[in-house]
């Protein structure tokens, strides 16, 4: 059966869109070793069928949290056939930061802009086809509340499946680009490795000194790791002698710096005759 995942910030209405799509049909459980909570459920719905998975809300990709441990090794092992990605419409900058990340993954992405009653509320409009055409990917707005849109969601979700998708490439500047092309390089060589498979992310990953993935590759390639290690470690001297940054920090300035450019071609827009009372 195809596998979709519901990815997105902890309020996004992650378990809201769950229900609504799954109604009763439906299994909780927990991760092995852990006491995240795991969901899953079955959609139907005029003659289609799905397996919904509701991971753990997160921020960021990083693996500092258990729900951010649980959500990217279900991403990254599970491999979900499309991951629906839940944005708080009426927080689009900060959500979207997790969206860069799942993007930059090089998954099968769709957006639900979800809360489209409460971004409108707040006088703002949301061009839901330019932000699909920046990014990408297929946006669909919805009020998971009230299960408006949440079917077309699910057909354009479900279209996605089997096109192979373009990960996102943004700059990280002069100084981090032609490490990460170097390090790209030197992981491309590791074929055996599964990080092999996603040698840029994996890269960067190392630039920001994710434990996760360096403990993976240094059990498996020691010298490999060492080397990574040691250009992750210079561009890291560099960085504090030249800007007074280190390269996590610079990442996600730069991230955040796409994500505002983004949005001032004219994804959203404030109505002036907004309601007064809200
Ligand atoms: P989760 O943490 O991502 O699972 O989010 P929930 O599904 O628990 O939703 C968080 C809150 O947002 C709840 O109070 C929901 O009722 C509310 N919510 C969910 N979807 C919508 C929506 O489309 N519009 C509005 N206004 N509120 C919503
Ligand atoms: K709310
Ligand atoms: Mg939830």
């Amino acid at each position: 059966m195809t596998v979709v995942a519901l990815a997105g910030n902890p309020n996004s209405g992650k378990t809201t869109l769950f229900n609504a799509l799954t109604g009763a049909r439906q299994h909780v459980g927990n991760y092995p070793g852990v006491t995240v909570e795991h969901k899953r459920g079955t959609y139907v719905h005029e003659g289609v069928t799905a397996q919904l998975e509701d991971l753990p809300g997160i921020y960021s990709l990083s693996a500092y949290s258990s729900e951010e441990v649980v959500t990217r090794d279900f991403l990254l092992n599970q491999s979900p056939d499309v991951v629906i990605d839940i944005v708080d419409a009426s927080n689009l900058e900060r959500n979207l930061y997790l969206t860069v990340q799942l993007l930059e993954m090089g998954l099968p992405v769709c957006i639900a802009l979800n809360m489209m009653d409460e971004a409108q509320s707040r006088g703002m409009e949301i061009d839901a086809d330019r932000l699909a055409s920046l990014m990408g990917v297929p946006v669909v707005p919805i009020v998971a509340r009230r299960s408006e849109g949440i079917h077309d969601l699910m057909k354009k979700a479900l279209a996605t499946v089997g096109v192979a998708p373009r990960p996102l490439r943004i700059s990280y500047g002069p100084d981090v680009d032609p490490v990460l092309k170097r390090m790209k390089g030197a992981i491309e060589k590791a074929l055996a490795l599964p990080e092999a498979q996603r040698p840029w992310w994996a890269a960067l990953k190392y630039l920001e000194g994710d434990e996760a993935v360096r403990a993976s590759i240094a059990g498996k390639a020691p010298e490999l790791d060492r080397e990574l290690t040691a250009m992750a470690d210079e561009l890291d001297r560099h960085l504090r002698t030249t800007l007074d940054t280190y390269a996590e920090a610079l990442i996600a300035d730069q991230r955040y710096g796409y994500i505002k450019a983004l949005l001032q071609r004219n994804v959203v827009v404030y109505r002036k005759d907004r309601d007064a009372a809200t």
